[in-house]
């Protein structure tokens, strides 16, 4: 079923006429309302007027996560306060987090594209959806549950965690879809084991997941652990959140971003050289309905390419395969955001830690386990075992209570890191072996 079947199957001229219009309303308006898109626009002596077809917009230029840190907390809103009606943030880099904001009417938009998300992924009015993503600032548990509510399925509000519990909800309470990170999914077909819940007993029929990469062999393992079909949803905070794209289960192949909200380009990374369909390159987007928080070229560092043939599902929206990786070194554990600077700086507020860190990342069974290898000064090292093991405690607490991740943290002693001499090598990924 296609949830609005009109603009999802838009021939591609009929697209491109709204999305022109669209995005020349909005350049128009960010060039108005918000300082920075003004003086960057002047910077580059460019004018929204400039933008006379869909190619143009090769004449703008690029903003970047550095912007949005730059301009924090509310420094890009389109809008005044008065106007936001929600408030969601992604962690960042230096861990100052990106902030990002909604008019009442970018909810209604946001929830439309989660109804369509979750109807191309399988959902209809009649499902109960089990909402595993985390509720919070975190853009994932109400993305999905407002998406739900559009769609006029039943949402069964769980968030993450508590995953006993879970399992008995998903026991007595028939939810027949599932949206969590895929990771999280797993985890969740593990417990039932341990506590002798199966799937096959369950009565879901589709998993809807995200926030995170995953192979095409994870999603052979969790449809065969969880006895469902399982499609990528991809999305982030900066762009709107989850239902940027969604894959229709009827194909599986490449999640379709919804275009008439959203121009997708890829670029080369290095030279920002504008790449064809096809092309293996960074995923960059301009929103062209968000009211209180557009982005214009947003570079969003996931690497991807775009698949215009058409689909089976019938939507003509260019379809984004399976993202890669990361321009950058983020990590993400168990749906997570974290990058090696934020550890960094957590570990570095601690006496006696030396600045010379690796993080190891594994999968366990089906859980990332990160581990932060970290050098200690000498003096400490000769110390009491004792004390060396309320040091790890105190800085695996540290973590925890920073980013909300359990990390395994191994005191070794000085010089034990390998040194470098160009970048040092922080992470060390052996869940990709
Ligand atoms: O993760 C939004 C979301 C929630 C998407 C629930 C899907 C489901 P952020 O926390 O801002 O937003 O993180 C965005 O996560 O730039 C990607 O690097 C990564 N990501 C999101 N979805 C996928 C996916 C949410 N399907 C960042 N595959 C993005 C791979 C993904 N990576």
């Amino acid at each position: 079923m296609i949830y609005d079947i009109e603009y999802e199957t838009l021939p591609r001229e009929a697209l491109e006429a709204i999305q022109l219009r669209r995005l020349r309303s909005t350049l128009e308006r960010v060039y108005a309302t918000v300082p920075f898109y003004r003086r960057r626009f002047d910077q580059e002596k460019v004018k929204p007027s400039d933008v006379a077809t869909l190619q143009d917009l090769a004449k703008i230029p690029f903003t970047t996560k550095q912007d949005l840190r730059d301009n924090y907390p509310y420094g890009m809103f389109a809008v005044p306060m008065d106007n936001v009606v929600r408030i969601h943030s992604s962690s960042g880099t230096t861990g100052q987090p990106t902030v990002v904001g909604y008019t009442a009417r970018d909810i209604d938009t946001w929830a439309a594209l989660m109804a369509r998300s979750l109807c191309a992924g399988g959902a209809t009015r009649r499902d109960i959806i089990h909402n595993a993503y985390g509720y919070g600032l975190f853009t994932g548990g109400l993305g999905v549950h407002y998406g739900a509510e559009k769609l006029g399925a039943s949402v069964i509000p769980v968030s993450g965690g508590n995953t006993k519990r879970q399992v008995m909800i998903m026991k007595d309470f028939g939810p027949t879809i599932l949206t969590a990170t895929p990771s999280y999914a797993l985890q969740l077909a593990e417990v039932a084991e341990e506590i002798g819940v199966s799937f096959k007993d369950l009565k879901f029929r589709f998993g809807i997941f995200g926030a995170e990469p995953w192979s095409e062999n994870m999603r052979t393992e969790i449809e065969a652990k969880l006895n469902l079909t399982a499609v990528d949803i991809y999305g982030l905070s900066e762009v709107m959140g989850p239902g940027v794209a969604c894959e229709c289960h009827e194909a599986k192949k490449g999640a379709h971003i919804f275009e008439d909200h959203f121009i997708p380009e890829i670029i080369d990374p290095k030279t920002a050289e504008i790449l064809p369909y096809g092309a293996e390159g960074e995923l960059v987007f301009t929103s062209i309905t968000k009211e209180a928080f557009p982005v214009i070229r947003y570079r969003t560092r996931d690497i991807t390419s775009l698949n215009a043939e058409p689909c089976i599902c019938g939507r003509t929206h260019v379809r984004m395969n399976k993202v890669s990786g990361r321009t950058d070194d983020m990590l993400i554990i168990r749906g997570v955001n974290l990058f090696p600077s934020q550890i960094e700086s957590v570990l570095m507020e601690v006496d006696g830690v030396e600045p010379h860190y690796q993080l190891v990342v594994e999968r366990e069974g089906n859980l990332d386990v990160l581990t932060v290898m970290v050098e200690v000064n000498e003096r400490l090292f000769s110390d009491r075992v004792r004390q060396l093991q309320e040091l790890e405690k105190k800085l695996t607490q540290n973590i925890k209570d920073y980013f909300g991740v359990s990390a395994q943290v191994k005191l070794v002693e000085p010089k034990a890191i390998v040194r470098s001499e160009g970048k040092a090598v922080r992470v060390i990924d052996n869940r990709k072996k």
